[in-house]
């Protein structure tokens, strides 16, 4: 499933190398840990509240529009999306949290099947938090990036929609996050990041590669 790769262009950020397929492509939506891809390889998800933004940076960062879907709804996504950028590379778009309008079983089946797969997965070799410039680092982002950290997860929050907000606002959004992260036991990256106007892109991409590689 995973052939034939042709060399992309991600590979230019902090010259490292990673044979990525030409087209990424969904491997698998997974909505039981018992349905989760064959556990070998490297990938990296992202996390965050629904509508933070995580799909328009898997996009942006794989250079492929329309790859995660995005939506102006909140709470679209409910299964953990597999796509597959290289062989044996993978990047994984986690459920959103935070949506008020799931019903309780559902959110109860979700964290279960998050925790297991923080806990146990392990190809999972890092985690982008998304989380909108715009607005503090809630309780549910640190509760989250808490749970990760303690099962081994390297994490770096990417604040996200940065576009919407002049350079001072960013900079001192980012300064802001790093403050609220202060506490955690392990050092968390923050970044500012636009999906739409490429701010922090290649870094973001840098990262995702030096995960994958
Ligand atoms: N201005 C701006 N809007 C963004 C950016 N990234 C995402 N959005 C918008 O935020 C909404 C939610 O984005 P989406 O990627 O679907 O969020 P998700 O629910 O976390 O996957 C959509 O309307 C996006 O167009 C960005 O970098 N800049
Ligand atoms: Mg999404």
């Amino acid at each position: 499933m995973q052939g034939q790769s042709k060399a992309r262009s991600l590979d230019r950020a902090g010259g490292l190398r990673l044979p990525l397929r030409e087209r990424p492509v969904l491997l698998t939506a997974v909505v039981e840990s018992s349905a989760l891809p064959p556990d070998h390889g490297r990938e990296v998800a992202f996390a965050g509240r629904s509508n933070a933004g995580k799909s328009s940076a898997i996009n942006a960062i794989t250079g492929c529009a329309g790859l995660a879907r995005t939506s102006k709804t909140p709470g679209r996504t409910r299964a953990l999306l597999f796509f597959g950028i290289a062989p044996e590379r993978r990047i994984v778009d986690l459920p959103g949290y935070g949506h008020a309008a799931v019903p309780e079983p559902v959110r109860v089946g979700w964290r279960a099947l998050l925790t297991r797969y923080l806990a146990r997965r392990h190809s999972l070799v890092g985690i982008f938090l998304i989380s909108d410039a715009r607005h503090p680092i809630t309780d549910l982002d640190l509760e989250f990036l808490s749970e990760a950290l303690a099962c081994g997860r390297p994490c770096h929050v990417l604040l996200s929609k940065a576009d919407k907000l002049s350079r001072s606002g960013w900079l001192r959004a980012a300064e802001q996050a790093r403050a609220r992260l202060s506490g955690l036991p392990v050092e968390v990256g923050v970044s500012p990041f636009s999906a739409h106007a490429g701010l922090g892109l290649s870094e973001a991409r840098g990262r995702l590669l030096a995960w994958l590689s």
